[in-house]
């Protein structure tokens, strides 16, 4: 009963006295990830918040200027509660029920009764509603457009599998590379870590990679992958130069698409121009290199991925359709191995076998009365601009005057691009209640702050989308101090707002995984499976399922496309979509076609440099910043930044330097690391490092510990997806000698914000 689980896998933790003395990754796991070591060694920490807060400016007088600046007053929970619901019935009475904000974005934590978010939304469902999100920051673009080229949304499953690409591949061509630390995690839990075992057998079996990226190391030498550098945001001019070979050279499958693909007529009327030699003039790879890519192709049972990274920029509907359209011309779709995929890669679990997906325990959220939901691409204009119209798939919203932001989950100063811009929009709001674990950013720039418990101090139910097989998340320590469970927390508010009973339905935390799980296994035993009952998968702490192979990705509509039409208008892959040219959108023409972005190397002014920002190896997000783990890959506690030795060298930055990078949107401070595994002209950052600006109470001033957030862009993908475009940036960068030190783990219980905690040796907790 020691073992519990995270987004990054399975492990077993021991414990003395209370505290935990030894972390183990789940024996069957081939390759446990280094992250298990993480969450147990920060679970005593001081940078746990130990009792509600409040934040003095906002208790004595409503300030809502220096969120983040000011000390907070510990108070009880009877208090903490009384202040939460008084304000959210103020709010309420006051603007209407859309003034309230719980479309909370974040992974939060493993386990499926504990969801933070969710217990959050079934919470303010009750309470009259809530203003939501819509789309993602991992895939929004793809989610926006691809409903209307494939009749479907549910993009993690948009690929072939391991075992596909071993046994049938013979050349998978990569727009974004597979780098192997993104499958260390998956949303809800990595049931061990198989994916370098995978490269390793399809490089034995002879499959030959191609890794289309800015970054070399996007794919592990281990497959021994050709690289061809490319340009940021400029993989759809390079595969048009692709098709465009393709038609030159009389290659195009043409009876594939006509029995598959609706509208290839106007594609190809668009297609002339953008050969291989535009193409290389856009994206720096040399036509000849294109031409002999093409080929190469056409002549090989080719399987053609894009990373989700791609298509999180400007006009990142554009990747993925075209993907789909350069799949569909070498003919290859529905065949195993073949076609096309999504995100191959970009998370643990889409490429292993697929197997029919099993119904899964989970917290319902409820009915939310409110029906207004804002894409999460434009969260500060949400703050900013009430009232104002968007744009946004086909139709036109108006934008809710939010006044008070409830979060729990998810981390506003990590996943929301151009931070100083959400900073002023932030100013805006009258309150701001966070349920958090730790003393992070959203916990710092709150105004109520409510202690959360963590995965190791409550029971719960692992269940992914991916794996047939539930397990069992033991507690294995008492809570930390005062920190409570947020189902319990929402289950108290719940009652002093009168609907506690609704809420809670009379079931305490094993009630509630006892029903979760039983609502869940009967599902299942009306789908023909034979879970095992409750009280049998607690002891032994799994419930595994007969695993049927699911059929390769549109086999189905290979084999009869009349009898398993797609769920477009014409029932076929769409090439043009007629749809998407109504709504006559100027950045979002009816077929795939590469538009330039307002920032890329193409236009840079002398001297920019165009600023990647990836999945961090050592934390998740901005999760486990603080472990040793990710504290030892920092320089001087700061983020590596890595830079081309060419740029380098012409800034006379040396590697180890401190520089300060900065555009129009602001500036942040991080340590620079020379590579020659970058195209020059490019910079590459992780994402993660807890934003720490230098005075969090005036926008603008430069975050010290390395935050790309505080320089990109929020403007959407375009008025169809209204995607997140973090990686369409550009920047410059220089050496600095007097950089401010990083005071990101300061604990800000002792004063204000002022003393540091940060050990030499990172925070031995253990
Ligand atoms: N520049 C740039 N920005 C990006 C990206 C990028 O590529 N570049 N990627 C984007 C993507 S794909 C994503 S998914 C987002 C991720 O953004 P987020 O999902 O917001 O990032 P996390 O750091 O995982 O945030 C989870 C928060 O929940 C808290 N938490 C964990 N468990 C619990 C719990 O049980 N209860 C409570 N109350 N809190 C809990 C953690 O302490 C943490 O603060 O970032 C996006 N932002
Ligand atoms: N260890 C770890 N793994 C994670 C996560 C984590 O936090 N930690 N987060 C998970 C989440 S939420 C998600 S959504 C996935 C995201 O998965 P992805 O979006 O696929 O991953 P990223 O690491 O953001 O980007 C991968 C690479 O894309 C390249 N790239 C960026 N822009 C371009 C471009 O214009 N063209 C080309 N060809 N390449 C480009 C960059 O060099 C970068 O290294 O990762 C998941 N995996
Ligand atoms: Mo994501």
């Amino acid at each position: 009963m020691s073992r519990t689980a995270s987004h990054w896998g399975v492990y077993d933790v021991d414990t003395e006295a209370g505290r935990v003395t030894g972390v183990h990754g789940d024996p069957t796991d081939p390759h446990p990830s280094a992250l298990v070591d993480g969450l147990p060694e920060l679970v005593h920490s001081p940078l746990r918040i130990d009792r509600p807060h409040v934040r003095e400016g906002w208790l004595r007088r409503r300030d809502r200027e220096h969120r983040g600046a000011e000390a907070f007053v510990p108070v009880d929970w009877d208090t903490a509660l009384e202040l939460v619901a008084d304000e959210l019935t103020r709010v309420r009475s006051e603007h209407g029920d859309e003034a309230v904000y719980g479309g909370c974005y974040g992974w939060a934590s493993a386990g499926r009764l504990h969801h933070a978010p969710s217990t959050l939304k079934r919470f303010l469902a009750l309470d009259c509603g809530y203003v939501d999100k819509v789309g993602n920051h991992s895939f929004g673009a793809a989610l926006a457009v691809l409903p209307h080229v494939l009749g479907r949304a549910d993009v993690p499953n948009l690929t072939p599998t391991w075992p596909e690409v071993v046994e049938h591949t013979e050349l998978v061509v990569m727009f974004g590379g597979a780098h192997l630390k993104n499958s260390a995690v998956d949303p809800g839990g990595a049931l061990g870590h198989s994916g370098a075992d995978w490269f390793d057998r399809a490089h034995a079996a002879g499959v030959r990679f191609v890794n289309v990226s800015p970054a070399r190391d996007d794919l592990t030498a281990a497959v021994d992958p050709e690289w061809i550098p490319v340009r940021p945001g400029t993989d759809v001019a390079l595969m048009l130069g692709l098709a465009h070979t393709l038609h030159d050279d009389g290659s195009v499958d043409r009876a594939f698409l006509a029995r598959y693909c609706d509208g290839y007529e106007t594609f190809e009327r668009a297609l002339a121009g953008h050969d291989a030699s535009w193409a290389a003039g856009v994206t720096g790879v040399p036509a000849d290199r294109i031409r002999d890519l093409a080929r190469r192709m056409a002549a090989h049972r080719t399987l053609v991925t894009t990373s989700w990274s791609v298509q999180r920029a400007q006009h990142g509907e554009q990747p993925p359709w075209m993907t789909v359209v350069l799949a569909a011309m070498l003919g290859g779709i529905g065949l195993p191995g073949q076609g096309f995929g999504l995100g191959f890669g970009s998370i643990r679990g889409n490429v292993l076998p697929r197997t029919v997906p099993v119904p899964r325990p989970t917290l319902p959220l409820g009915h939310n009365p409110v029906d207004v939901a804002v894409p999460v691409g434009r969260f500060a204009d949400l703050l900013l601009h009430p009232g104002e119209e968007l744009d946004y798939a086909g139709g036109r919203m108006t934008l809710p005057d939010v006044r008070l932001v409830y979060s729990a989950g998810g981390n506003p100063f990590h996943h929301n691009a151009n931070l100083n811009r959400l900073l002023t929009g932030w100013r805006r709001l009258e309150t701001v209640v966070v349920h958090e674990q730790f003393w992070n950013p959203p916990a710092r720039l709150a105004d109520i702050v409510l202690p959360a418990t963590t995965t190791l101090e409550r029971n719960d139910v692992l269940a992914t989308e991916f794996a047939p097989e539930w397990r069992a998340m033991y507690r294995v320590l008492p809570p930390y101090a005062q920190a409570r469970n947020d189902l319990d927390v929402f289950a108290e508010l719940a009652d002093r707002q009168g609907f506690g009973a609704a809420y809670h339905e009379g079931r305490d935390e094993m009630g509630w995984l006892r029903h979760l799980y039983d609502v869940a296994a009967d599902r299942a035993r009306a789908e023909g499976y034979a879970p095992v009952d409750f009280d049998e998968f607690w002891t032994t702490g799994r419930c595994d399922f007969p695993a049927p192979a699911a059929p390769p990705l549109f086999a189905a509509f290979r084999a009869d496309p009349e009898a398993h039409p797609l769920d477009t208008p014409s029932g076929r892959i769409q090439i043009t979509s007629p749809t998407v040219a109504g709504f006559r959108y100027d950045d979002q023409p009816g077929h795939p076609t590469w538009s330039e972005p307002d920032e890329w190397l193409g236009n840079a002014a002398p001297g920019a440099l165009h600023l990647l920002s990836h999945q961090p190896a050592a934390r998740l997000h901005s999760q486990l910043d603080p472990s040793s783990g990710s504290r030892a890959t920092k320089i001087d506690g700061r983020e590596p930044l890595r830079i081309a030795r060419a740029d380098a060298a012409a800034r006379g930055i040396a590697d180890g330097d401190t520089v300060r990078v900065w555009n129009a949107r602001g500036a942040f401070h991080a340590g620079a690391r020379v590579t020659d595994d970058l195209v020059p002209g490019v910079l590459s950052i992780a994402t993660g490092a807890w934003y720490d600006p230098a005075d969090p109470a005036v926008p603008g001033t430069p975050d010290k510990h390395g935050t790309p957030n505080v320089v990109t862009a929020d403007s959407g993908s375009s008025r169809l997806g209204q995607a997140p475009v973090a990686q369409t940036v550009l920047v410059e960068v220089e050496k600095v000698l007097d950089a401010p030190a990083v005071t990101a783990f300061t604990d800000v219980r002792r004063a204000a914000g002022q003393g540091s905690i940060q050990p030499s040796t990172g925070v031995d907790c253990r």
